[in-house]
């Protein structure tokens, strides 16, 4: 059996954490917090070194190999989530358990002390994922809202932080949002590789006019986006010479709960409905509850 980091409910290395004098200086400014509520996201946030983006990645490459050491401890992996094997969306749940990088990224200040002011309140996590697009022929990511998947937990405050790997641009599929779709209501699943479009069956025209208004949020790697659990986002292919290659915190509030009688991610031992989500999987990545 390999090694399982989630048995670590805090960081296993010094790599991904920053002296605690920093931590206020990590913190959005009112502007951007405001931008958040008003569009559903604040985009530009710098979240890595360079040497943090190069350990992630090095772990990176290890997942595209099909042994891989800890390939068990997936929750999901998707080495082409389409069908199609020339527009390949690689896309996989549970880094965190597999590799130490993963791990403690999660509780990296500058991500939690914005998540904090995000939420309103203390973070816990939820579960990670990696978006990546090799050169070439890499995939879209559907239109979608985070949210229309996470329904199995209640009530709905949860948080994408999303960050890159490598800059991402219009040209190979960086992130796009619909700003002001975080105020519509909840919209069903049509899928998440494959058609681009396929969300534009289930808008309402006046959710159409706003549909024809996406931002693209370019990025340098090591920066990072936070989006609301409805924000209407996709992104396009990669058709560049080089990856485009993301990783993503998926957080919520503490105190959101189970509302489901099944396993909320493989390889979890069930939840009963009502039931706080904490405990191995679903870790506190504030200091503390009592500091709020
Ligand atoms: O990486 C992408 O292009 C899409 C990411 C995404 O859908 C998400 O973070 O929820």
């Amino acid at each position: 059996m390999s090694h399982d980091f989630s048995n670590a409910s805090s960081p296993v290395s010094g790599q991904f954490l920053l002296p605690d004098q920093d931590r206020n200086g990590f913190r959005l400014s009112a502007e951007q917090v405001e931008h958040f509520h008003e569009f559903g996201y604040v985009s530009g946030v710098r979240i890595l070194s360079d040497e943090q983006i190069e350990l992630l990645r090095n772990d990176l490459a290890r997942f595209f190999e099909p042994q891989h050491e800890g390939r068990e401890l997936w929750h999901e992996y998707h080495s082409n989530e389409s069908a199609d094997p020339d527009r390949v969306l690689f896309h996989a749940l549970g880094a965190w358990r597999i590799a130490e990088s993963f791990h403690d990224l999660l509780w990296h200040p500058r991500f939690v002390v914005a998540a904090e002011q995000l939420l309103e309140g203390p973070v816990r996590f939820w579960h990670d994922q990696l978006f990546c697009k090799p050169a070439l022929h890499g995939g879209v990511v559907a239109w979608h809202q985070d949210y229309s998947y996470w329904t199995r937990t209640e009530p709905m405050a949860h948080l994408t932080c999303w960050i890159g790997l490598d800059d991402a641009t219009r040209d190979n599929g960086c992130l796009q949002y619909i700003p002001g779709s975080h105020k519509w209501t909840l919209l069903p699943i049509t899928g998440l590789a494959g058609d681009m479009n396929a969300i534009e069956d289930v808008l309402s025209d006046e959710q159409w006019e706003q549909f024809q208004k996406p931002v693209a949020i370019e990025l340098k790697a090591g920066e990072a986006s936070f989006h609301h659990p409805l924000m209407v986002h996709g992104s396009r292919e990669n058709s560049t010479d080089q990856p485009r290659r993301a990783t993503v915190i998926n957080a919520f509030r503490d105190g959101v709960c189970s509302a489901t009688d099944q396993s909320l991610l493989d390889g979890v031992p069930v939840v009963p409905p009502g039931e706080k989500l904490d405990g191995q999987f679903f870790p506190l990545l504030s200091e503390s509850v009592e500091q709020f």
